[in-house]
């Protein structure tokens, strides 16, 4: 899979040479590169913000060098790519869409920062992609990169071979739309604290009920919305 991403902070993005997602670049099932949107600009301060229409708090991203940008990123671009904003504003990001774009060729992700990105972009890039604005969750961070540093590692873990064990994909929280059950290794007792009896019966069966029941249990404690659903 093939991600772009652009944003005013290029470097936060060396993180992800780290961990499983390194290497996964380095084997080449994952192609990321990173643009700074300031490469974009034509003026001796790399000027990306300008003051909102209508007045109010706060600068806007100009229209101008996020055109260059996606322009560049999707051009030789062999099909229509996905092409994520960020936003508090968007639909809420979950395992299901993660699962979805683990399956294209090609994401690209546009970071904003200040008070958002001018609207015509996002119309502007429907013409280049299918496009879709992704929130996190209920709050507010700065700008989009923490996000994406976020999206990008749900997505790229369920790339088939970037995780050496697909099974352990399969027993997670979400997977089932229930929260994962608890887990234990030795010693069997520790600072007074044993583990569950049942995990060291043998008994596979009732293993595996016990820990149904744990994640029925812990999804009605903690997110009864999930069993709503
Ligand atoms: Cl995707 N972006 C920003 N800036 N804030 C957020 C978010 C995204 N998701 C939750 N808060």
């Amino acid at each position: 899979m093939r991600i772009d991403v652009v944003s005013i902070f290029p470097t936060i993005f060396d993180a992800l040479e780290v961990s499983l997602l390194g290497k996964a670049r380095q084997s080449g099932l994952l192609d990321v590169r990173v643009h700074d949107l300031r490469d974009y600009t034509h003026d001796r301060h790399r000027t990306v913000d300008d003051t909102p229409y209508g007045g109010g708090a706060g600068m806007v991203m100009k229209p101008a060098p996020w055109g260059e940008a996606l322009d560049d990123v999707t051009r030789d671009a062999a099909a229509s790519p996905v092409i994520v904003f960020p936003s508090p504003a968007g639909e809420r990001f979950t395992q299901k869409i993660a699962r979805e774009l683990s399956t294209e060729d090609h994401l690209v992700f546009g970071c904003g920062r200040y008070e958002g990105i001018d609207e015509r972009v996002f119309d502007y890039a429907a013409d280049l992609g299918r496009v879709r604005l992704l929130s996190l969750g209920d709050y507010v961070l700065n700008g989009g990169e923490v996000a994406v540093m976020a999206m990008v590692e749900a997505i790229g873990r369920l790339i088939p071979g970037v995780v050496g064990n697909p099974e352990s994909l399969v027993e997670e929280s979400h997977e089932d739309g229930l929260l994962e059950y608890p887990s234990f290794t030795k010693p069997a007792s520790w600072r007074g604290r044993d583990v569950p009896p049942v995990l060291l019966s043998g008994n596979h069966g009732a293993v595996a009920t016990w820990r149904r029941e744990q994640q029925l249990e812990r999804t009605r404690e903690r997110r009864p919305d999930l069993l709503a659903d």
